[in-house]
């Protein structure tokens, strides 16, 4: 497989690298792509060295896959480009996810929606990601009528420039800030721009993505997202009214079933999810699982997941690896 990595020396980028190289993805030509000001750095994989090449460079040397995660923008204008060789692209981007004629997928809940003719698939948002990965096998059983949603989300998410102000806030010296307030000792509730409706996009994204890939517009859901100062996954306190009762017993052994999904749930050793031990890990860890008292047929449950890995890398070459087993590249 030729495969392109759009974005290559991101932070998102590497992790695709990393996950690529891991997972044994048979890359026979790595295509590593970035910004004209970056073409020609040397990136090391598997043991080869590959020049980083330009968009228009890649476009033309025809790879078989493209991995995106190179901003809205550069997808919108270069994935067709792409596709338009031949090229299936994956993107990390919000650019193609809400477009009807483009598939939003993650391969254990959606995969099998996929064919031929998709040559731009999106991978959907972190903070997405992980929830509907619990949620998904809820929903078949127990019917979701609604979801009430908090993240606490890593300062991963808003790229290394945020990163950088955290660790220079630790260190106590002055940089380049990516937020105007200070991000440690902080929880600052706002994860991307506000929308007209008084919620921020990544909110607006739990609910629309949510909708979307588990196929039924019915679901409702409302979402509240935070930026906090950890660096190893996204954290979500999940609050589900399903329309059929349960039992918690039953929930617990349908989740430790999900591929995926690792159930960590026992309060009396203090066995919960936590960012601090997701990180670099690709499941969705889930804890906290207890019913909601104050409402019938309603559960509480605790989501973390490494946002850089099952949040966008690992679902995106998980996609690719399904393409490539099915014949669909
Ligand atoms: C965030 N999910 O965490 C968004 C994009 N990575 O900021």
């Amino acid at each position: 497989m030729k495969v392109a990595v759009v974005g290559a020396t991101g932070m998102v980028g590497e992790v695709m690298l990393q996950v690529l190289a891991e997972r044994n993805f048979p890359v026979t030509t790595l295509i590593p792509v970035a910004s004209e000001k970056t073409v020609g750095k040397e990136i090391e994989f598997n043991g080869t060295t590959y020049k980083v090449v330009g968009l228009q460079t890649a476009v033309d040397m025809r790879p078989d896959i493209a991995l995106f995660s190179a901003g809205g923008q550069t997808s919108l204008d270069w994935a067709p480009k792409f596709a338009a060789v031949g090229t299936t692209v994956i993107d990390n981007s919000s650019a193609w996810r809400m477009d009807p004629t483009k598939k939003l997928i993650v391969p254990e809940i959606n995969a099998s929606e996929l064919t031929k003719d998709d040559k731009i698939i999106a991978n959907p948002n972190c903070s997405t990601i992980q929830m509907v990965m619990v949620l998904a096998p809820l929903h078949k059983k127990y019917h979701i009528k609604r979801v009430i949603v908090s993240t606490y989300q890593s300062i991963t998410g808003t790229g290394v420039k945020a990163v950088q102000q955290l660790e220079n806030e630790y260190a106590g010296v002055q940089g380049d800030m990516a937020y105007k307030y200070q991000i440690h000792r902080n929880a600052i509730p706002q994860c991307d721009v506000f929308e007209e409706n008084g919620y921020t996009k990544e909110e607006m994204k739990l609910v629309r993505e949510t909708q979307k890939i588990i196929g039924d517009k019915s679901i409702a859901v409302t979402a509240t997202a935070i930026r906090i100062p950890v660096v190893g996954g996204h954290s979500e306190a999940v609050n589900v009214e399903f329309a059929n009762d349960f039992n918690l017993s039953d929930i617990r052994e349908l989740l430790h079933h999900t591929a995926g999904v690792v159930v960590q749930d026992n309060t009396d050793t203090y066995t919960y999810p936590m960012p601090l031990f997701a990180q670099d890990k690709d499941d969705v860890f889930v804890g906290r699982i207890r019913r909601d008292e104050s409402q019938p047929n309603s559960l509480n449950l605790w989501i973390v997941a490494d946002n850089l890995r099952k949040g966008a890398a690992t679902n995106t070459i998980q996609i690719a690896e399904y393409l490539v087993a099915n014949h669909l590249v």
